[in-house]
């Protein structure tokens, strides 16, 4: 994983690390889009393009021991924190290659052994988890902390405002990351919420302090992921990151998203996240030339990954009940 070790100083190389994690999460969500439409996803998917540098720039910014909660639209997270697209694709189909071996799919994806502790489809459930896990750490003396990825929706939620009091009344090792994306489903959240700022503006509220920031930028994200990593190792508490990004997609499925001002999505896709990048490796001095090689190499993985997800067998039902609880089994059933 790419890590710097002062704000402001990823290095170009590093920088055109993140780019190609980054242009790998956007192909793989496109190909799920497409194999969705094609059939061979069941259920359902949201999709987070347009969010990616939330994910890799926080990610990069963590200990690979440090715990990751995500939401149902949580595939850059697991992407991000390790999984490889072709587990996630396969677990999206219902592989037995897949990160979960199917139990998972898309709202559920977990990677336990890279601490990436899961994704979970009931609005700001993790939040508290997120302050458990922290709590943990901080018991244990380990200096890992624990980060929740979360959607402006959960701020209107009982447990952010749980999780966000007892973190500061304890102090716990913990990094709040809202991805603000003006909408919950359907519903502007500016239309339902009493501040501008969903989550930095409830922050004073308990202690603590909120941020805004670019969530398209993956320097900027990177950058106050670190620093706000590096007050939870020092005892200083939990933090509030409100990362602005948007969706490239609807919210789910077939949401064609018309609900949204065309204006406005024009403005915010002129700031994807991987032009704005681009723009930064550019004025590091990297080659458009080295930057297409990426794009082309992250193009050839995801295809790569759609054709051995698809050849990979069913999951077996006779694992339906393994590795569902802390021993490997389900014994505590019975
Ligand atoms: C407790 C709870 N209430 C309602 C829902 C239904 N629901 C699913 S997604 C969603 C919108 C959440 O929006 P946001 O938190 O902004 O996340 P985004 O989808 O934009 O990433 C809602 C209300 C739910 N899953 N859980
Ligand atoms: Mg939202």
């Amino acid at each position: 994983m790419t890590t710097a070790t002062e704000p402001g100083t990823l290095s170009a190389a590093q920088l055109l690390d993140l780019y190609e994690e980054m242009a790998v999460i956007r192909r793989t969500e496109k190909a799920i889009q497409d194999l969705f439409l094609a059939g061979f996803v069941k259920g359902t998917t949201h999709l987070a393009a347009g969010h990616e540098a939330v994910a890799v720039g926080a990610s990069a910014a963590l200990r690979d021991d440090d715990y990751v909660f995500a939401t149902y639209r949580g595939h850059h997270h697991a992407i991000a924190r390790g999984a490889t697209p072709e587990e996630c694709l396969a677990e999206l189909m219902s592989r037995a290659t897949g990160v979960c071996k199917a139990k998972g799919g898309s709202m559920h994806l977990t990677k336990a052994e890279s601490h990436m502790l899961g994704s979970y489809a009931i609005i700001g459930a993790h939040l508290p988890m997120a302050a458990g896990a922290a709590w943990s750490a901080m018991l244990r003396g380990t200096e890992q902390v624990a980060v929740a990825f979360f959607g402006d929706g959960a701020t209107n939620i009982g447990p952010f405002h749980e999780a966000l009091n007892l973190a500061a009344v304890w102090k716990l090792p913990v990094i709040f990351v809202c991805e603000n994306n003006l909408y919950m489903e359907y519903t502007p959240i500016a239309s339902v919420t009493a501040v501008p700022n969903p989550a930095a503006d409830r922050a004073s509220a308990y202690g603590l302090t909120g941020e805004i920031i670019d969530g398209n930028d993956v320097q900027v994200v990177y950058d106050a992921v670190l620093q706000a990593a590096r007050r939870a190792r020092a005892g200083e508490g939990p933090s509030v990151i409100e990362a602005r990004t948007y969706r490239h997609y609807g919210h789910s499925r077939t949401d064609p998203a018309k609900y949204r001002p065309e204006e406005e999505v024009a403005e915010w896709m002129a700031r994807d996240p991987l032009t704005l990048a681009r723009d930064r490796l550019t004025a590091l001095g990297v080659a458009g030339e080295e930057i297409d090689r990426v794009d082309s190499r992250a193009r050839q993985l995801v295809s790569e990954a759609v054709d051995a997800a698809k050849a990979a067998p069913e999951a077996d039902p006779a694992e339906a009940l393994t590795d569902v609880w802390a021993d490997g089994s389900a014994t505590w059933r019975t």
